[in-house]
Parts: C-alpha cells; structure tokens; sequence
C-alpha cells in the first residue's frame, strides 16, 4: 500500500531479519532484555546491544529509546515499552498509540527512511491482537498525514498469519480512509 511518498506493508516473519533502518523492540521497563521478540533481538544484535541499554537506565511505559543495530541487519534498535493489559482502563490504548508515535518522531529524528515494527504488547502483556491492530494503524496513519514525506517505508512484521490478517485489515482501513 502506497500512502502519500510511504510504502506501509504487513509482512509475517521475523523482525530480526528485516533490513529497514530501524526495527522497533517490544521491550519492557528495564531495557535490559527478556523473552519474546525482545530476547530475539537481543540475541541476533549479540551482547554489545546490552552494554549499550545498560547506559540509558529505563525507559517509561508508552515511551521509545534509540541504541545501535550491532550484528542485525538494522543499523538502530528502537525500543519501546508497550502497556500490559489490564482490561482496558488504565490508559493501555493511548499507551500503545505512544509506543508508535514516539518510535516514529525517533526515527524521523535520526532522518532513518524504513522502520519495521513487531506487533507490540500483543504477546506477554496481552493486549488483545485486533484493538492492537486497530491502534497501530491508526498511529501510523496519524504520522503519515502530519508528515507525509517522512519514511519510505513502514512495514509491520507480525509472528503468524492470524496476527497479519489483522494488521493488514487495521492498515487497509486506515490507507483507505485517508484516500
Ligand atoms: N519477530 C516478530 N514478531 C515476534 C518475534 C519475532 N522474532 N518474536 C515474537 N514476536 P512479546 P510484549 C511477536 O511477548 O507483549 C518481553 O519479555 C509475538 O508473537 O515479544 O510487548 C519483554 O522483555 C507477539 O505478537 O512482547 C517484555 O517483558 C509480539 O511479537 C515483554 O516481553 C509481541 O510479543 C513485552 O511483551
């Protein structure tokens, strides 16, 4: 989908392997590691990626930090910590918007063209795949139309196909409304 002067794609896949300049980390509060596709990354990107989140001490839900790809493919690292669900009323929706907003004015920052995207706090922290779709999407989109020459492209890389049925209609959506 071509979205003003960005090419927005979903794709089903490991997000280790992308080679956007950046790919965003689904990370928790410490920055310091853990399972999912947090621990793969860390694990593809080798133990230098640690040292360098070991300087930057946290980072707050709903926010993003930038480190250096090391052994990935991606030259940046952005992470981000998504909300835990905990049924929806302690703010978990805008949250996540955050996580997506401030990952993408990071990487409009750092003048980086390609971001890739897992699908944040949909695994461990629960949050439900579809209202999850639905919001990434509409944060993408969001930064789209308030910077329409900012990427050339957004990719969403999502674990199976379920989840990338779900991503791909939230973006279809978002793409047509905004046409
Ligand atoms: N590539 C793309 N997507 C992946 C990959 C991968 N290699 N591996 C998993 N996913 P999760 P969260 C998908 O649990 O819910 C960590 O321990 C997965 O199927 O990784 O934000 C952190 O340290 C799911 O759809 O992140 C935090 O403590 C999505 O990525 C906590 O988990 C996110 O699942 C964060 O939980």
């Amino acid at each position: 989908m071509i979205v003003g002067a960005t090419r927005w794609e979903v794709v089903t896949g490991d997000i280790t392997r992308s080679t956007t300049d950046a790919i965003v980390n689904a990370a928790n509060n410490s920055l310091l590691g853990g399972g999912g596709v947090d621990g793969a990354i860390h694990r593809a990107a080798g133990p230098d990626l640690l040292a360098e989140c070991r300087t930057i001490g946290g980072c707050p839900t709903g926010e993003a930090r930038i480190t250096r790809g090391y052994d990935l493919p991606a030259r940046y690292v952005i992470h981000t910590v998504g909300p835990v669900w905990s049924g929806g009323g302690r703010g978990e929706r805008d949250l996540l918007a955050g996580c997506y907003a401030h990952s993408l004015s990071l990487a409009r920052h750092h003048a980086l063209r390609s971001i890739a995207f897992p699908a944040i706090s949909t695994g461990v922290y629960g949050f439900p795949k579809d209202q999850a779709a639905r919001i990434a999407a509409s944060a993408v989109g969001a930064a789209l139309r308030r910077d329409p020459d900012a990427f050339d492209l957004i990719r969403f890389v999502c674990f199976d196909e379920a989840a990338t049925a779900l991503f791909d209609a939230a973006v279809r959506d978002v793409a047509c409304t905004d046409q």
